[in-house]
């Protein structure tokens, strides 16, 4: 790097030890991430620090105080419950002038957490044994924050699972058409304008009430789970910035959306997508067992819903980005956004295809765990 972009934030955090090296961790959509290492004497400490894109967090303090609660929260239960909570919830590390964030000279806002040591998060899951640990972190997270008082809880992005609203801001970009690709991807436009209705399904049944409102991740992918390299056990759930308010079946939804695909988001050939439904199996068992008692019968039966509604959205988020000239998501190429919202068609036409196998199986889950 030309420019070393992270040696004058370092003294403005409470690191142990003397600064040895950094790397840069390319992952995320988002943020810019980055590995540090400190040594004091024999003893290593590991952090990871990122600088926020404020362009999609406007109010990083805001996201900084959300995660500062629900971590506090998620520990006092995982203590209660499991005795020790060491790797299993993520730890800020303060500025040195107590704060949960630094901002520097050109308005870069910049946090760091404790580095989680033999620890792995996967892109791919290969494993049924890794599955079900995936869809039991977030379900066991979904568990130990049942208690906390969603309400308190800021908007970090405010309608960011609202559907129908990620519909209409489909609709304006089509209209807009800011980058003059709109002409060139009709068929996919038609796509989302078949599935208006599905859409809003979610919101309609959590604003009815017939769903309740829980505080959920919003971003359950399975890379955004640490397993333990020796164990293969979940440990923690990382990447809290979209805690809000929302319903289960997101969390639900978009875990299997990701996890339970046979390829990558970015997957260009797109024979090679399909749901495989024994991890999809796999991930539900998981979760189901995780939450047993706390989801209602209505959840566990329209779990499936999540998955269409999740994969939907994403896929209409993705051609969004691409309609609006690739402002949000980064991407590696000028038709990144384009490749991702058909692999994420491609995907949902299959879930589509599978939607009874899907029901059968949340029916069998509601009659055990409801
Ligand atoms: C973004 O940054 P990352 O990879 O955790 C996005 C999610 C998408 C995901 C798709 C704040 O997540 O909503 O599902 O990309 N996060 C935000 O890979 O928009
Ligand atoms: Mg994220």
């Amino acid at each position: 790097m030309p420019h070393d972009p992270i040696r004058s934030i370092l003294t403005h955090f409470r690191f142990r030890g003397e600064f040895v090296s950094f790397r840069e961790l390319n992952s995320g959509n988002i943020h810019r991430t980055f590995y540090l290492l400190f040594r004091d004497g024999a003893r290593e400490y590991g952090y990871t620090l990122q600088r926020f894109n404020t362009y999609v967090f406007p109010d990083p303090l805001g996201v900084m105080r959300n995660i500062s609660h629900v971590t506090q929260h998620l520990k006092k239960n995982i203590l209660l419950h499991e005795k020790r909570a060491d790797r299993q919830v993520l730890e800020l590390v303060q500025t040195v002038s107590g704060e949960v964030m630094h901002t520097d000279e050109a308005g870069g806002v910049w946090r760091a957490y404790e580095y989680i040591t033999d620890a792995v998060a996967l892109d791919r899951v290969d494993s049924l044994e890794q599955m079900e640990e995936v869809g039991r972190a977030f379900g066991r997270f979904q568990r130990y924050l049942a208690d906390f008082p969603a309400e308190s809880l800021f908007e970090s992005i405010p309608d960011f699972h609202h559907t129908a609203k990620r519909f209409d801001a489909f609709l304006r970009a089509k209209e807009e058409d800011r980058a003059g690709r709109a002409g060139q991807v009709r068929e996919e436009i038609g796509f989302f304008l078949e599935r208006r209705d599905v859409m809003g399904e979610i919101v309609r049944l959590l604003e009815k009430k017939e769903l309740p409102l829980r505080v959920t991740h919003n971003d359950t992918k399975s890379n955004n789970v640490l397993l333990d390299v020796k164990t293969g056990k979940a440990l923690c759930v990382i990447d809290l910035d979209t805690v809000m308010p929302g319903s289960s079946l997101y969390d639900y939804g978009d875990g299997v959306r990701f996890a339970a695909s046979t390829a990558r988001e970015d997957e260009e050939d797109v024979s090679l997508i399909s749901l495989d439904m024994q991890k999809a199996g796999a991930f539900t068992r998981g979760f189901v067992s995780e939450t047993a008692g706390i989801l209602s019968e209505g959840e566990l039966l329209r779990l499936p819903l999540g998955i269409k509604v999740m994969t939907c959205e994403l896929a209409m988020r993705f051609l969004t980005d691409y309609l609006n000239g690739d402002l949000y998501f980064k991407i590696s190429s000028p038709e990144h956004n384009l490749i991702r919202a058909r692999a994420q068609i491609a995907l949902l036409k299959d879930v589509e295809r599978k939607e009874e196998a899907l029901s059968d199986m949340a029916a069998r889950d509601a009659a055990r765990y409801a």
